[in-house]
């Protein structure tokens, strides 16, 4: 029985010493020491052994068991230490290879320019309200002095949804919806930025969907003066203090007087040349006072109560203020031209 054992230490301890992985060690460990392995059978046996050999082999079979558990644990350590080396090492990183570049966005040029131009207003008094984009033909066209039939709405061809909705044109209905919430008396003191769709074919100075911002005011006393100075601040803010404006009368059917703006041209100091078509002015947006019918419509009484309102196109605006040549930029989305524009 000594024999034996000794014959299974042996065997044992040089399989332990074969064994080149972890599994392969949990096998020799319940091939020989797991319940139905050889030792445990040697020591099931023991009862046929003399009163005085028991203890000995008792003893000797603890040792063996001992001897080839000790041996399996030091080998386990030694592979699990050899084996997290070799993971550690396959998948090792290099903390000095460069990273690659994270594009970073921003704001889209437009959407900064709209921001701008709402904060100029605002720091001037005015809020900053928003309506739907789909609108009934009464605030698109009715509430603004264009009745049915009127021969300015040939000037804005539109996406009709059903024969009562539409596409809103302009962003005035906006301030009409206000003013109309409003009971006839209370001051009203808003810019309007949005969508507007119009049935015009694409090119560099068109689009059938663009961005408008509009403005209005209405109190008690309000003059034309008070549109002069409002657009005066806006364009200085705008453009550079040392731009200079000018109105110039024109038509809009929810104004009279009406009126265009226009801003000294920079690049030739008011001398004339290509940017300005040599006359010295780029007209920047339209405005004027509100028509009495308007006015009437939104439950103001036109004697008591005044008011000035004037529209610009953020995209107009900023293709002059950056030297952009073509509308379908700002759509198009190509990231050559987004990325000019993204502020640090
Ligand atoms: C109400 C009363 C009056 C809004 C106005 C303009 C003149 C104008 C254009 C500029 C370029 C639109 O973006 S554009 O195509 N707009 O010139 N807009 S007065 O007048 C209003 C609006 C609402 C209730």
């Amino acid at each position: 029985m000594k024999e034996r054992l000794e014959e299974l230490q042996q065997e044992a301890l040089a399989k332990v010493e074969q064994a080149d992985s972890v599994q392969g060690l949990k096998d020799v460990k319940v091939e020989y020491l797991g319940k139905k392995g050889p030792i445990t059978e040697v020591l099931r046996g023991m009862g046929k052994l003399s009163k005085e050999e028991r203890p000995v082999i008792g003893q000797l079979a603890n040792d063996v068991r001992e001897s080839i558990a000790q041996a399996i644990e030091t080998k386990q350590t030694a592979l699990e230490d050899a084996e997290l080396e070799k993971q550690l090492e396959e998948e090792s990183i290099d903390v000095t290879l460069p990273a690659r570049p994270v594009k970073v966005g921003g704001p889209h040029l437009l959407t900064s320019i709209v921001e701008e131009i709402e904060d100029l207003f605002i720091g001037m008094g005015f809020e900053i309200k928003e309506g739907p984009e789909v609108e009934t033909d009464y605030y698109n066209f009715e509430a603004l002095n264009l009745p049915k039939g009127h021969p300015a709405r040939d000037m804005q061809d539109s996406f009709y949804v059903t024969e009562e909705l539409l596409m809103r044109t302009h962003t005035s209905p906006v301030q009409a919806r206000t003013m109309g919430a409003k009971d006839g008396s209370e001051p009203v003191k808003m810019i309007c930025p949005g969508k507007v769709y119009r049935r015009d074919t694409d090119d560099a100075t068109h689009s059938h969907q663009f961005t408008q911002i509009e403005g209005l005011l209405v109190d008690k006393n309000v003059r034309m003066s008070d549109l002069k100075g409002v657009l005066n601040a806006f364009a200085k803010q705008m453009f550079g203090a040392d731009r200079e404006i000018r109105l110039r009368p024109s038509f809009f059917p929810f104004t009279e007087p009406s009126v265009e703006m226009d801003i000294s041209c920079k690049v030739c100091g008011g001398k004339g040349c290509s940017v300005c078509k040599g006359t010295g002015w780029i007209e920047i947006l339209g405005g004027g006072m509100v028509h009495p019918n308007v006015l009437e419509m939104a439950g103001y009484d036109p004697k008591e109560y005044s008011g000035f309102a004037f529209g610009m196109g953020p995209e107009r605006i900023a293709m002059l203020k950056y030297g952009v040549d073509d509308i379908r930029h700002f759509y198009t989305n190509d990231v050559r031209f987004l990325e000019q524009y993204h502020k640090a």
